[in-house]
C-alpha cells in the first residue's frame, strides 16, 4: 500500500546545495513528493520538532545545528514509505550508514546527518503536520483546472 512519510533535508545539506541531488534520489527510489518548501526553523521549532531529544546530551548540539539555516522539509510517497526511506537515508551515524545512502553520501557528522526521515506512520503524519497544513499536501487525484 502506499503511504506517506517526512523528510528534511537539513541545513548542512541546503547550504551545500545538495538539496536537488537529495530529491533526485528521492524519485530514482520510487518516491512521489506531495509536498514541499524551504523553511528555517526557530528555536520553538526545533524544541517542538525534537521533544523526544530534550535532556540528551547532543540536544543544545542538534537546536543550534537546526536553527543555523534554511531546511527543505517535504511529504513523500510511496509502498512502504517509512521503510524505505529509512533505508535509502541510512543508519544515523554516516560513518556507520551503507554505502549509497544519503547520510553516507552526504552526512558529515552524527548532528550533520544530512537528512530527516521519521521512525514509524505515526511519528511522520505528527511530524509533517508541524510544517504543512492538510491543503498544502497535494493529492494523487489533484488535477490542475482551467481557470
Ligand atoms: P534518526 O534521525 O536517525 O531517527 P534520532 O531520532 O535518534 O535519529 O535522533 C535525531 C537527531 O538527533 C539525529 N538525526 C541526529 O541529527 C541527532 N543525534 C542523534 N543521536 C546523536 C548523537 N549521539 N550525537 C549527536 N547528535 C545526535
Amino acid at each position: 500500500m502506499k503511504t506517506r512519510s517526512f523528510t528534511i533535508v537539513k541545513p548542512n545539506a541546503v547550504a551545500a546545495g545538495n538539496t536537488g541531488r537529495i530529491l533526485e534520489m528521492l524519485a530514482a527510489a520510487g518516491f512521489t513528493v506531495r509536498a514541499l518548501k524551504m523553511v528555517c526553523f526557530s528555536r520553538n521549532d526545533a524544541y517542538r520538532f525534537y521533544a523526544d531529544h530534550i535532556g540528551k546530551t547532543f540536544f543544545g548540539e542538534l537546536v543550534e545545528f537546526m536553527t543555523s539555516g534554511p531546511s527543505v522539509v517535504a511529504v513523500v510517497e510511496r509502498e512502504d514509505a517509512v521503510t524505505a526511506l529509512r533505508q535509502l537515508v541510512g543508519a544515523t551515524d554516516p560513518a556507520k550508514a551503507a554505502e549509497g545512502t544519503i547520510r553516507r553520501l552526504y552526512g558529515e557528522s552524527l548532528t550533520r546527518n544530512a537528512v530527516h526521515a521519521s521512525d514509524s506512520d505515526g511519528h511522520a503524519q505528527r511530524e509533517w503536520s508541524q510544517w504543512f497544513t492538510p491543503d498544502e499536501i497535494m493529492e494523487a487525484e489533484y488535477h490542475f483546472k482551467e481557470a
